[in-house]
C-alpha cells in the first residue's frame, strides 16, 4: 500500500507521526534517566532516525520478523513494544521485556517478531537470513528484516549474509541505517564510496538509496522490497540516508562532527517533515500536533514512573539465564 493513497492512508500517517513522537520522547526520557543514574550500562539513542524504524516496520506483516542493533529502541517501539516494558528493561526491572537482564542493547520479544538485538556489529544479519530460510522451509511466506549501521557493511557477516541470501533467494530485506558515522569515525574515512547501496551489485540483488527522513518514502520502498521477497524473488539491500542527532552512546558530545552538519540534518527532522505535510493538507493543525506531543509526553512520563516502581529480578531469576539446569 502506498503512502497517501487508498483507504485509511490519512489515519496511517497520523499514526506514524504519533509513533515517531513517542520514540523521540521515549529516548529523551532515556537520556534523562541515564544521567540520573537510573539506567545502568549504556544507551545508544537514535533520535533523528525515527522515520526509518516507523516507515519500515509499518510495511511489515504481523508474522514477519526483524533483527536490530544496540540502537534499537525505535524499532522495538515501532513494532508495538510497550514503553513501560522498555523502560523497565532499561532500569533492570523484572517487568522488562527481557525480565530486566538484557538491558538497552538486547530488546527482544518473540511474540512481536523482535527476534534479536545485537551488540556485536553485523551479528544480526546472518540470524535474519536464517529466520527467512526457516520460514521458507516451513512453507510460510513471511519475511525477515534486518536493520544495521553503515559501519556494519565493512564487516564480514554483511558480505556473507548477502551472498548466501542471494544464492538461496532468501526472503530477507537488508536495511542499512546510514547515519554517516561508525562510533566516532566518519564513513568517508572507512569506506571508498558514498552510496552503500552499490554493495548490492556483486550479490545480484536490488540496491536502493532511500531518503530515510521521509517516513512515507521509507514505507513504500520497504513495502515493495517485502512484496518482492514474499513472492520468492529474493532479497534487497536498502540504504536509508539518515542521521543521529546525538552522539554514538551515553554522554558522547559528538564533537567530531563538522560545524553546521547537525543543523542541516535537524532541518530534515522526519517528524517535522511529516508534521508539515499533515498541517499543509489540513489533516492535523499545528495545535493538534502540539496536543499530540503533550499527550504522548504525559504517557511517556507515566510509563517511566510505573517502570521505576517495579521490582528488580531476584538473584535466582538472573541465574536462570546463566546456568543450565
Ligand atoms: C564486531 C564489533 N566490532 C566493533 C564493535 C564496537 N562498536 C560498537 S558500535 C560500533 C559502530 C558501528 O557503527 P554503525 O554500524 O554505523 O552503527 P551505528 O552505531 O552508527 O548505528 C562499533 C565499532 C562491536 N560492537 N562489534
Ligand atoms: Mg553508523
Amino acid at each position: 500500500m502506498k503512502d497517501g493513497q487508498g483507504e485509511g492512508a490519512t489515519d496511517r500517517r497520523v499514526g506514524w507521526l504519533r509513533k515517531m513522537i513517542e520514540i523521540r520522547l521515549f529516548e529523551e526520557k532515556v537520556q534523562e534517566l541515564f544521567m540520573k543514574g537510573l539506567i545502568q550500562g549504556t544507551t545508544h539513542l537514535a533520535q533523528g532516525q525515527e522515520g526509518v524504524s516507523v516507515g519500515a516496520i509499518a510495511a511489515m506483516r504481523e508474522d514477519d520478523v526483524l533483527t536490530m542493533t544496540y540502537r534499537g529502541h525505535g524499532q522495538a517501539l515501532a513494532r508495538g513494544m510497550d514503553s513501560e516494558a522498555a523502560f523497565a528493561e532499561l532500569m533492570g526491572r523484572a517487568s522488562g521485556c527481557c525480565g530486566g537482564v538484557g538491558g538497552s542493547m538486547h530488546f527482544t520479544d518473540f511474540s512481536k517478531g523482535l527476534i534479536g538485538a545485537f551488540a556485536i556489529v553485523g551479528a544480526g544479519l546472518p540470524v535474519a537470513v536464517g529466520a527467512a530460510m526457516s520460514a521458507r522451509m516451513q512453507g510460510k511466506d513471511s519475511v525477515a528484516l534486518t536493520f544495521f549501521g553503515d559501519g556494519s557493511t565493512n564487516i564480514g557477516t554483511f558480505h556473507e549474509s548477502l551472498n548466501m541470501a542471494s544464492i538461496w533467494k532468501a526472503p530477507v530485506i537488508f536495511i542499512i541505517e546510514n547515519n554517516l558515522y561508525g562510533e566516532y569515525t566518519p564513513l568517508r574515512e572507512t569506506t571508498p564510496h558514498e552510496d552503500l547501496a552499490i554493495r548490492a551489485q556483486p550479490f545480484q540483488m536490488p540496491g536502493i538509496v532511500v531518503d530515510g527522513q521521509d517516513v512515507g518514502v521509507v514505507h513504500d520502498t520497504v513495502a515493495e522490497a517485502i512484496e518482492r521477497a514474499r513472492r520468492g524473488d529474493g532479497p534487497s539491500l536498502l540504504e536509508m540516508k539518515t542521521y543521529r542527532f546525538r552522539g554514538h552512546s551515553r554522554s558522547d558530545p559528538a564533537k567530531y562532527r563538522p560545524e553546521g552538519e547537525l543543523d542541516r540534518w535537524k532541518a530534515r527532522d522526519p517528524i517535522t517533515i511529516l508534521g508539515a505535510r499533515l498541517a499543509e493538507e489540513s489533516v492535523l493543525s499545528e495545535d493538534d500536533q502540539k496536543a499530540a506531543w503533550d499527550d504522548i509526553q504525559s504517557q511517556i512520563d507515566a510509563a517511566a514512573d510505573r517502570a521505576a516502581e517495579a521490582p528488580f529480578p531476584t538473584l535466582e531469576e538472573t541465574h536462570r539465564y546463566v546456568y543450565a539446569d
